[in-house]
């Protein structure tokens, strides 16, 4: 039977269930990726599993979110990550080689793989015919343990790409349009695969581009076949025999079809605060700009850096405007010192960053209050960047080398009109470095590794049984599309509390509301609280800090009209009962503060899906979902997934 190159991958890899979407499966990961700000949790994670060594053919932990070390707790969970990455048998990646996307895909994406990381972006690298996904941490520490990691299977969403990019647009502009047509949740449980003659126009890394975006529309992945691109790719790596031809069979059915053809392509922009705000930037043109940043694992390319330098080579940017190039790893910042690239953009009045993720996710670079910021990144929710006022716009590296120039939005295809600039067609390094030995490999006496924890590094905290009822306020009414920077927020002020549990949950919905945390804990005693949300909510990152915090404070249960896949997947793990409205107009219903009665919570998870939530003001209970069976079931019971581990 003609087959998919997602269902090819998954097939290869499904312990448990069927590919029927909307059922649960049980995926072996061949491959894992931490980054620091959630490694931390999972090494913590390893520790509580008693775990001898990871069962993965490879496993790495990389260190690119907490950089700044502005005290000792940066520099405290390094060394106890790479205490962490040895005790366990996984390889380190030591800050300042860059970012984690960029780094795996050139040192150990493999096509026809499947890699899990606790990272959402960590789907970039279905740019190079894997099957990957970010997960919550405890998912991707199950998968380091050789244990089969449970999602909904996705539908399978084909989109032929046909024609060819023109110049001036670029893979962001690709994405872009896709937010543009299906905004921040049109890919919820869902998975983009590309297929089609447009594809082979693309590189390696281009396609990396638009895979990591796909978080951006709530993907559950991206998939890109294994061509002559990807094996160019990867013997520039020096893995050219690791490569193989993947596709999808000539003919072959999806759950959903899409056309794009990329010659019909324009430069796009998202509008604050909003990855799914996107409008032409002929549209918003002449907007006035206060800084354009370029990097971050959205365009992490060679090519993104250097298309940028030809732009404003010999050109200087306005003295009030802020240019930042934030280098995706060592190994790029070094080819584009090589090329000459580096110093165009710094004689052009850029300031250069370390290689990491740093400002994307609110790590410095935050823009002055009210002011516009074009950024090469993936997301722009309301405060990620630092500046609880923000304005970020997320564009093509050509749109904000443009923007940079003439500190204002401006249409790279009219800039180089304006100065007849060609366009350099294809930029590859003069010299491509390759940096393996930056890696701290495995070591074989791994058991004996002692793991080194600073005084900011806690253990996990206690995870209550579910208990047989639930009657809690509803301490929050929120809106559609809450996203996990909302719900507990990046940043340098914040961020170093990933692995202080008990710290960070003094952040939680610290933009949103001024008396929650001290509310929650005033109900802790009384049996917690609940929260009810509209649609896709806790959308954007793997953070499970976004529910184990909360969960700390004594949430026992969200309902929303729908969730985030990653984010749901979180609560579940964190004990925390996710409920969706049956008739989504019953959230009108229910005030804030309301108190929300579940009882018989045990049996009727038992029995079937739609459960009666009594809500005081109401004269009539209302009808929600659980959505859970199989092992989400028993990790809910259980009281969350460290618990249930324990059981195993
Ligand atoms: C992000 O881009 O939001 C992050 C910061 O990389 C998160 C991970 C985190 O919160 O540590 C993500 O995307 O998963």
């Amino acid at each position: 039977m003609k087959s998919n190159l997602t269902h090819k991958l998954l097939k290869s890899h499904l312990v448990d269930g069927d590919l029927t979407p909307g059922k649960l499966i049980g995926l072996r990961f061949d491959q894992t990726l931490c980054q620091d700000a959630t490694g931390t949790l999972v090494m913590l994670t390893l520790e509580a599993m008693n775990l001898d060594r990871v069962k993965t053919s490879v496993s790495v932990q990389y260190v690119d979110h907490n950089l700044i070390q502005e005290d000792h707790k940066n520099a405290d969970d390094h060394l106890f990550l790479l205490s962490a990455a040895q005790r366990f048998g996984a390889w380190y990646s030591r800050p300042g080689n860059g970012i984690s996307h960029p780094l795996h895909m050139k040192h150990f994406a493999k096509p026809g793989e499947l890699l899990i990381g606790s990272d959402s972006h960590t789907c970039a690298t279905g740019g190079l015919g894997m099957f990957a996904i970010g997960a919550g941490g405890a998912d991707v520490a199950i998968a380091m343990a050789g244990k089969p990691v449970y999602l909904k299977m996705p539908e399978v969403w084909g989109i032929r790409l046909t024609g060819e990019l023109p110049p001036w647009v670029s893979a962001k502009d690709v994405i872009l349009e896709m937010l543009r047509r299906h905004d921040v949740n049109g890919g919820v449980n869902r998975v983009l695969e590309y297929y089609g003659p447009g594809v082979e126009t693309l590189s390696a890394m281009d396609r990396h581009a638009i895979a990591n975006m796909g978080a951006e529309l709530g993907a559950t992945g991206s998939v890109f076949p294994s061509d002559d691109n990807t094996r160019a790719f990867m013997e520039e790596a020096g893995r050219g025999n690791e490569w193989q031809a993947l596709a999808a069979d000539e003919g072959c059915d999806y759950d959903i079809h899409e056309e794009l053809n990329l010659s019909e392509l324009e430069p796009l922009i998202a509008k604050p605060s909003s990855p799914g705000n996107v409008v032409p930037v002929s549209e918003v043109a002449g907007e006035p700009i206060y800084q354009s940043y370029i990097g971050s694992s959205a365009n992490p390319g060679f090519r993104d850096f250097a298309i940028a330098a030809h732009m404003v080579k010999g050109e200087t940017v306005p003295t009030n405007l802020s240019f930042d190039i934030n280098p995706s790893t060592r190994e790029i910042l070094e080819e584009l010192s090589i090329s000459g690239h580096l110093n165009s953009l710094l004689m052009s009045g850029a300031r250069l960053h370390q290689a990491g993720c740093n400002g994307c996710i609110g790590m410095g670079q935050a823009p002055a209050t009210d002011k516009n910021s074009l950024r090469t990144t993936p997301r722009n929710f309301p405060g990620r960047s630092g500046t609880r006022e923000d304005k970020v716009w997320l564009c093509s590296p050509e749109t904000a080398a443009a923007s940079a120039v003439t500190g204002e939005i401006t249409d790279p295809r009219e800039f180089a009109k304006a100065r007849n600039l060609i366009h350099p067609g294809h930029l590859r390094p003069e010299k491509t470095i390759n940096h393996s030995k930056l890696f701290v490999e495995p070591i074989e006496d791994n058991q004996s590794v002692e793991l080194i924890k600073g005084p900011n590094i806690k253990s996990l905290p206690d995870f209550p049984e579910l208990p047989d009822s639930i009657e809690v306020p509803a301490l929050l009414k929120l809106g559609d599309n809450i996203s996990t920077d909302e719900i507990l927020p990046a940043g340098a002020e914040i961020l170093p509390y990933r692995s202080n549990i008990p710290q960070i949950s003094e952040y939680v919905f610290d933009a949103v509301s001024e008396t929650y945390v001290e509310d929650a804990k005033k109900l802790f005693e009384k049996g917690g609280h609940a929260i009810v949300a509209g649609s896709n909510y806790g959308q954007g990152s793997s953070r499970e800090h976004a529910a184990i915090a909360p969960g700390y404070l004594g949430l026992r249960m969200v309902i929303a009209k729908s969730f985030a896949r990653i984010h749901w997947q979180n609560l579940i793990n964190a004990g925390i009962l996710p409920l969706t409205f049956v008739n989504e107009s019953d959230y009108d219903k229910i005030p804030e503060n309301a108190t929300l009665k579940f009882s018989d919570i045990r049996n009727s998870l038992k029995g079937s899906d739609s459960i009666t939530l009594e809500v005081s003001d109401l004269d009539e209970p209302i009808k929600v979902q659980h959505g859970l069976s199989g092992v989400y079931r028993d990790i809910i019971l259980e009281g969350g997934i460290v618990n249930w581990m324990q059981t195993q």
